[in-house]
């Protein structure tokens, strides 16, 4: 087995920067990325045989722990029937179904292929539902790579240091307008300042993408009458917080109903699946019922599908398990937060349920601007030491952890004691 080195040495020749998505290239933390080999439960292993707890679960998908066996065996059943059909089948409609019935603000949901090809779609809904061309988002915030969206975005172009992307037009962008995240002001102004174009508002209803900033008192509930007052639909984007910080998400989490919802990662049970859905009347106008178009190749795939529907049933008819990553995000972010003030560290927690962010910056993290005073040459530091000490976490400073109902209170009372011997000094 070649070691990690030996594979990013082939790999930047043939896949741009070695990688095939470029946070886990590993730039901002100085190192070269660890290959994985596999992983099950909490753990990962690297393609050298070391084995790490692991916070990345894959960006989030892995909420029930990798390798779990009632995904395995379901998606290892259907592929005896094939892989991949082309057509409609009575699965795609079990899962809609489900979802429907199950998430109370979904009424109706299309199934796509990533979590951009999600936002992607529901923006393009919004826009042709309203007929209106503008779209407000929020600095730090993350939706996926399509061009509208990349504008002040949060992941790895955060983590890049840049303000957007190269190849974005300016006559894309110009429909995209920027608030400050936890700043309703900002966002009445350019209501104010566009009137009756704005289509939709889309916001992380908790930000994970600038590192994890929860939603200040009443922000949340704001964009809803703001949305309201000025004839805007208001855009969930769940594809992080859908399905982990409560089955219902954020919406569910914050009792808040948004028009359209994105979801993406544990939908798919770490299958490529990404799903718009939310207002019938909206929805709707989707072809081949509507107007507005989109579709794809693989939409609705029998083995994603297969995936996606055992990790939906196993978080809806088990819900001790988000008591349990509950119990484990106050167990291990609570940790973290008295040892941080057990050694006077210069950095601040934000944390939800089982997602959570260390950032070194001694002040509070709201937003866009406060997120970006972190250190991150120090992020750095703390990353490569729990590397290291065998713990895999996710190589930004402006990414989360992620709990999984696989981590016990071992794994989490284990990994308080690396954060506290690097804290040591
Ligand atoms: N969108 C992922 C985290 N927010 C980044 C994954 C990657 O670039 O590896």
């Amino acid at each position: 087995m070649p070691t990690s080195a030996e594979l990013m040495e082939r790999a930047v020749k043939v896949i741009p920067g070695g990688v095939n998505s470029p946070v886990r290239a590993f730039q901002s933390v100085g190192l070269t990325p660890r290959f994985i080999d596999h992983a099950d439960g909490p753990y990962v292993w690297d393609v050298e045989g070391n084995r790490y707890l692991d916070y990345v679960g894959s960006w989030g998908p892995m909420i029930l722990g990798h390798n779990d066996p009632v995904v395995r065996e379901a998606v290892q059943k259907a592929c005896e029937k094939g892989l991949s059909f082309g057509a409609a089948t009575e699965l795609e409609v079990i899962i809609a179904e489900f979802i429907c019935e199950t998430v109370p603000h979904v009424e109706m949901v299309r199934m796509v292929n990533s979590g951009t090809e999600a936002v992607m779609s529901a923006l393009r809904l919004a826009r042709g539902f309203t007929g209106r061309d503008k779209v407000i988002k929020f600095a730090g915030n993350y939706h996926g790579h399509s061009d509208c969206m990349l504008v002040e975005a949060g992941s790895g172009v955060m983590t890049a240091g840049v303000p957007g992307s190269a190849g974005v037009p300016a006559g894309c962008a110009q429909d995209t307008l920027t608030a400050a995240y936890n700043d309703l002001n900002s966002v009445r102004a350019l209501f104010e300042g566009n009137p009756g174009q704005v289509a939709a508002v889309i916001v992380e209803p908790v930000a994970a993408n600038m590192g994890v900033v929860l939603p200040a008192p009443g922000f949340l509930e704001g964009l809803r009458a703001l949305c309201d007052e000025n004839g805007a639909l208001l855009v969930f984007d769940e594809v992080i917080c859908g399905f982990r910080l409560a089955y219902g998400g954020a919406a569910e989490r914050f009792g808040i109903t948004p028009d359209l919802v994105t979801y993406g990662k544990i939908i798919g049970g770490g299958m490529p699946v990404g799903a718009f859905g939310g207002r019938a009347d909206i929805m709707g106008q989707m072809a081949p019922a509507g107007p507005v178009y989109q579709a794809g190749t693989l939409s609705g795939n029998p083995i994603a599908m297969t995936a996606g529907l055992a990790q939906l049933r196993a978080l809806h008819d088990q819900p001790e398990r988000y008591e349990r990553l509950e119990a484990a995000g106050a167990r291990l972010f609570g940790g973290i937060a008295a040892l941080l003030e057990k050694h006077g560290a210069p950095c601040t927690i934000n944390h939800v349920g089982s997602i959570g962010s260390v950032f070194f910056t001694p002040d509070a993290v709201t937003d866009y601007a406060s997120a970006k005073k972190s250190d991150t040459d120090a992020f750095a530091r703390y990353f490569r030491y729990m590397l290291e000490h065998g713990f895999s976490l996710a190589p930004s400073q402006f990414e989360a952890m992620f709990i999984s109902c696989a981590h016990d209170d071992a794994a989490l009372d284990e990994t308080l004691s690396a954060i506290d011997a690097f804290l040591q000094g």
